[in-house]
Parts: C-alpha cells; structure tokens; sequence
C-alpha cells in the first residue's frame, strides 16, 4: 500500500541527521523510480547480530544520477536536466517516508547550486552530494573516462553559497571528493577535504572504483586527523560499488556512517528485463520467463491497487447498496381507509408511509430503491424509486414479491418490509456491519405483550443467556438459532422488526437456498402448510437449518411498525416531537 508511506516534506526532512546523531550507520539503497523507491522503502529482512534476531531495513534511498539517466535511455553526464532529475524526485517522494539523499552531479553553477538546494530542501529531501569536477561530470565508475576536477576553491564556494540558502538546519550538503577517480593522490584528496570542510560541509564521500576498500580505509585514517585537528565531527560517504566484498560493518568500523549501494535496484531490474525479452522471442510465448517476473498481483500489492479494491469494495458495500421494499400485499386493516391504494401509500403526518422510508434511506445514502407493487399497482407512487410489479401478490407470501426484484440482488442488498418506520441511526448502524446476513431484532419483545391480531417474527438467539441485570456479548456471537412467528413469544429473545441486510455472499446463499426450495420442495416446509405460501422467515430458518450464518443487530427502540390506527397515531406523535 502505497499512502502507508505518505508523510510531508517537514515530517521526513529532518530523519536523516536525527539518524546520524543517534550514531547508527545509516544504509542506503538507489531509487529511481516509484516502484523502486517503494522496495527500497518498504523491504525488510530478518537478520541477526550478535546472536539476537534483528529487523533489517534501508535506512534512506539515493536519487542516483545513474540509474535516474539511464532509466531514461541516456548517459550520466548531466545531460538529464535537473526538472527532470525533480520529477523523479517527486514521483520518488510521493510514495516513500524515508529520507532522501540526492545526488546532485556537480551542483552546476553557483547560482543554479543555490535553486538546486531550495527545492530539494523545499521537497523534503534531507541531503544533496555534490562532486568536485567540472559541468558536465562524467560518471566515475568507467576506466579511461576523462575526469575534469573543479578548482577546490571554486567548488568551496559552492558549498558556501548552497549552505547560505537552506532554510532549515536539518538539510545537509556533503561534497564528494573524485580525486581518487581522477587518478590524484590521496593527498589531493585530503587537502581537498579540508577545504571543503572549512567552507561549511555537512559531510565527505570519498569516492573510488578500485576493487579494494584499501584507498577508502586509508582516506578515513586522514579524516580522522583532520576532523581532530579542525575539531569538527562530519559525516563521512562512501559507496562500496566495486570493493562491495568489504561488509557495512568494516566500513562502518572505519568510520563510515553512510554507506549508499548506489545502483542495485536498477542493474538487477535490468539484467532481469533483457533476460525475459530473450527468453520470450526464443520460446515465442511467455510461460517459460514466469520465473523470471513477479506476478501481476504482487505488483497491484505493492503499489496499492488491492487496497483500492477494498476500499471500491467497502464503498459499494455503505454506499451503493440496493434496497428492496416488498409492498404488493393487500391489508386488511387498513382497506377503507386506503380506498383502494395500496399500505405504502398510507398518510403519516401528511405524507405517505413509503414516502418517510425513502427520506430515511436516502439519509443514509441509500438511493437505489426498488419497490415491490402488486395491489393497487396503479396508484402507488414515489419519486426517486423504481416500481417493479407482482402481479400475482394474492398468491403466496411477501417471500415472492421480494424475489420479483432478484436481479437487485446479486451484489447485496437490504430488505425492508414496506410497514416499517426506523430511525436514521438504525440503518446507519445496519450499514457498518460486515456480516453477510444480518437481520435487525429488538430485544424488548420479551417486555411487550403480543398485540392481538399481529403477526410477530420472533427470533431465538444462539446464545440463550438467563437474563441478567447486565450483559456484554460480542456482536460475532449474535446469531439466529430460530426465527418464525409460531414461536412461543416467553421463549423468544428478539424480534425481527422487517429489516435485513445481505452482503454479496448472503445474496448469493439467499438466492441459491431459494432456488433449491422453489425447484425441490413440495407440501409442507418450516412453518408454512404448503411451500406455496413458504415465507421469508421460513428461508431463513431454511438457511440456518443448512448451517448458513445468520446474524442479528440488537436493537431496542427506534422503529415502529404500522399496523394498525394506533400505530399511525404513534407514529405522527413521534414526528411531531
Ligand atoms: C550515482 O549513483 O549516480 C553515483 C555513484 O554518482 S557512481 O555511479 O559510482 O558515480
Ligand atoms: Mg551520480
């Protein structure tokens, strides 16, 4: 996951020096690019050190100019201009918390050194090193390449000048002596380091392509000296490319605290690349160079699509969730009253039933809602909502109005019986869950004296406690063992108010367990005499009887369901408060 990294130039600037003056030996790998940047980040090994198990990491990255000019097709001769050199920067930046070292070539000139220095500071990078030779360099690893030196005191002045313009005290500019690569004496190098260090440096790298760490040792032993002598304590660089026998805690033992492995990332990039091209035109398909490559998920891992996934995923599942409101039944309380319309058009408080749950849903952000009609079809109407028709709703039970909007299934969905008023909170709570079948049930039924005429869907929880004066139980435990409305209400825990939620897989197990019943099923089934009139409490009791999970959202108050005179005028007394 790529935003893991995310942190801003103040947060990461200052990292460096902090490690360094904690006394660690800081180790660095190149970057050049994102993806690179990330391994060089994010990569962690268990090692070991004196016998303990340790952690180990890079502890910064190199925006080397090598592996950034050749990523690109060219050489490094300073001939990537330094816009491009910040975008890379940047790119590098945006998906990595670790400090930055750059390297900045020979800074160019003076003036240009000091806007060089403002932005890179200004990005967050914690050090720029810039080497001692002539714009435009050429890079130091290539025999017989002619190396330009600068004149020690023009280069002096650089470091003065760049030093002027940082604005904090936590941006370092170390100057890299290449008097080694350019065939110089060590004591070229030496001097060169003493007149560096007086104009202000925050550090050395002293730079060699031998094979032997030899020359680099022998330069730590002078700057010893002249760090005493000039009673300063900066420090010192090196990048172990050709001598990379010699450990990082040899060099670390001669008095090396930055060590840069400074092109890694891309040479093994490389060398992995032209093998797979090879292989690819040899075998004329891919298969065999599979070895060779990381699969496609690992990448998608690494640079945060999987988390984009989930987080499409979590979306989908409290945003966009389809609501189903099975509203085709005729009832018989209410018939003069309604005159013919159907229950959801019902008027509470001036405005019809099915009007306040598409207010409350839509709170919620539920707008996709899909409204089962059957009796009184023709005059059952809401804005903002799409009207499915059962015309055969004087057959069978609810169950088949509901399955009428199946299509609005198959990635989730909510139930809500179409007599049911709740509060805001209830659904908003519903919405968090992440249990794939989830039904809502109050636990006050047990306070409650069954109305006469209702029809109640009681529930029996899993976990049948005697009651107590107070209880915790975790939501994971709330699950249905029965549901269905013969239950004994003395022997009921909850009930379940008309108010369901299916994730993805609960559609799915709905939607299969149904089809099965529907297909397989004759006579008698759970509480109903005839499949035919089979009912959604009796699916459910079907779906737990075949071990799916079901479970419920306690709840005690916040609903109200509307089945008779009384209930409306309950109803219209809470809007009214
Ligand atoms: C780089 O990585 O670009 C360096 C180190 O400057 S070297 O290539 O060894 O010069
Ligand atoms: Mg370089």
């Amino acid at each position: 996951m790529t935003l893991l990294n995310n942190t801003l130039p103040e947060q990461r600037r200052g990292k460096l020096k902090a490690l360094l003056e904690k006394g660690k030996t800081v180790r660095v790998l190149e970057a050049h690019n994102g993806l690179s940047g990330i391994i060089a980040n994010n990569t962690r090994v268990k090692g070991e050190s004196e016998g303990q198990p340790v952690n180990r990491e890079f502890d910064a990255l190199w925006e080397s100019s090598l592996t950034d000019s050749a990523s690109k097709g060219h050489p490094d001769i300073e001939v990537v201009t330094f816009d491009s050199r910040l975008h890379t920067i940047n790119e590098i930046l945006a998906v990595t918390d670790k400090p930055m070292i750059v390297d900045g070539d020979t800074g160019g000139d003076v003036n240009a050194f000091e806007y060089t220095v403002s932005k890179l500071e200004r990005a967050g990078v914690s050090a720029v090193i810039i080497e001692d030779k002539v714009f435009p360099k050429r890079n130091s690893l290539e025999a017989g390449v002619q190396q330009n030196l600068e004149d020690p005191e023009v280069f002096a002045q650089k470091i003065r000048r760049g030093k002027k313009i940082q604005k904090t005290n936590e941006f370092m500019i170390i100057a890299r002596l290449e008097s080694l690569i350019a065939g110089k004496p060590m004591e070229d190098a030496v001097n060169r380091a003493k007149i560096y260090l007086q104009a202000g440096v925050d550090g050395i790298m002293i730079h060699s392509k031998l094979k032997s760490a030899d020359e680099i040792f022998e330069f730590a032993e002078h700057y010893k000296e002249i760090s005493k002598e000039l009673n300063l304590n900066k420090t010192l660089v090196c990048v172990p490319t050709t001598y990379n026998q010699t450990t990082e805690s040899e060099l670390s033992a001669a008095g090396f605290q930055i060590i840069i492995h400074a092109n890694h990332l891309l040479r093994s990039a490389y060398k992995a690349m032209v093998e797979t091209a090879q292989t690819i035109l040899r075998d004329q398909r891919s298969l065999e160079a599979d070895p060779l490559c990381s699969t496609v998920r690992e990448i998608f891992k690494t640079v945060g699509f999987l988390d984009v996934k989930e987080k499409d995923q979590e979306n989908e599942q409290t945003t966009n969730v389809p609501v189903i409101i099975p509203a085709a039944g005729e009832d018989p309380v209410f018939k003069e009253m309604l005159n013919g319309k159907p229950k959801a058009m019902l008027e509470i408080c001036g405005k019809p039933l099915l009007q306040h749950q598409i207010q409350t849903l839509n709170n919620c952000n539920l707008a996709d809602i899909t409204v089962i009609a059957g009796y009184g079809r023709d005059q059952m109407q809401a804005d903002g909502v799409t009207i499915l028709e059962n015309p055969n709703f004087n057959n069978g039970s609810m169950l088949n109005s509901l399955f009428v909007g199946k299509e609005r299934m198959s990635n989730g969905f909510i139930m809500l019986y179409s007599d049911i008023l709740t509060e805001d909170t209830v659904i908003q709570n519903l919405m968090e869950r992440r249990e794939d079948i989830i039904l809502v049930a109050d636990n006050s039924t047990q306070y409650h004296e069954p109305q006469e005429g209702n029809i109640h869907d009681f529930i029996i929880g899993k976990h049948q406690h005697k009651p107590a004066r107070r209880q915790i139980r975790f939501s994971s435990e709330n699950k249905v063992a029965k549901i269905g409305s013969k239950i004994n209400p003395e022997t009921a825990s909850h009930e379940f108010i008309g108010l369901a939620r299916f994730s993805k897989t609960g559609a799915e197990q709905l939607i299969e367990t149904y089809n099965d019943i529907v297909k397989n099923y004759k006579g008698q089934f759970q509480e109903a005499d005839d499949i035919s009139r089979f009912t959604f409490t009796d699916l459910i009791q079907e779906m737990i009887d075949r071990g799916f999970a079901v479970h419920y959202m306690e709840i005690h108050k916040g609903w109200l369901e509307i089945h008779n005179a009384e209930h409306i005028a309950l109803a219209e007394k809470s809007f009214n408060e």
